[in-house]
């Protein structure tokens, strides 16, 4: 029979290895694979997600919403039309976009990660130069 004392004891241990073992949509970073791309038609952007408490990438996440826009330049009704592509790397995720003008553009992401009953959400930034 447990004591009072070490069943307490158990069930915090119980909930740590829990909140431990469960990560929540948080625990996702998303990483622009080239941070600053030559501008232009036809660019292939990409997208890294990296598990944040184990430090490795994410492959199979099911990506099911996109959007690319100059909001960081203050143009989020400048809108790009997005594309998958096939990955090449397990966790880099690449898109065909168009980035016409010189300026920062961000792409918001929404993906199902496998495991994670949350959606993860998360955008990048990259920078177009002529
Ligand atoms: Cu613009």
């Amino acid at each position: 029979m447990l004591s009072k004392f070490s069943a307490a004891a158990l069930a915090a241990t119980l909930s740590l290895a829990a909140s431990a073992a469960i990560a929540g949509a948080g625990d996702y970073a998303f990483e622009a694979v080239n941070p600053q791309m030559k501008k232009g038609d036809d660019v292939t952007l990409s997208v890294r997600l990296t598990n944040k408490q184990t430090g490795k990438p994410v492959a199979d996440a099911v990506i099911f919403k996109t959007r690319v826009d100059m909001a960081p330049d203050g143009m989020a009704e400048m809108e790009s039309a997005v594309a998958p592509l096939p990955s090449k790397e397990p966790g880099v995720y690449a898109f065909r976009t168009d980035l016409p003008m010189a300026g920062r553009y961000q792409m918001t992401l929404s993906v199902k990660v496998q495991g994670e009953p949350e959606t993860v959400t998360g955008n990048v930034i990259v920078t177009a130069i002529k």
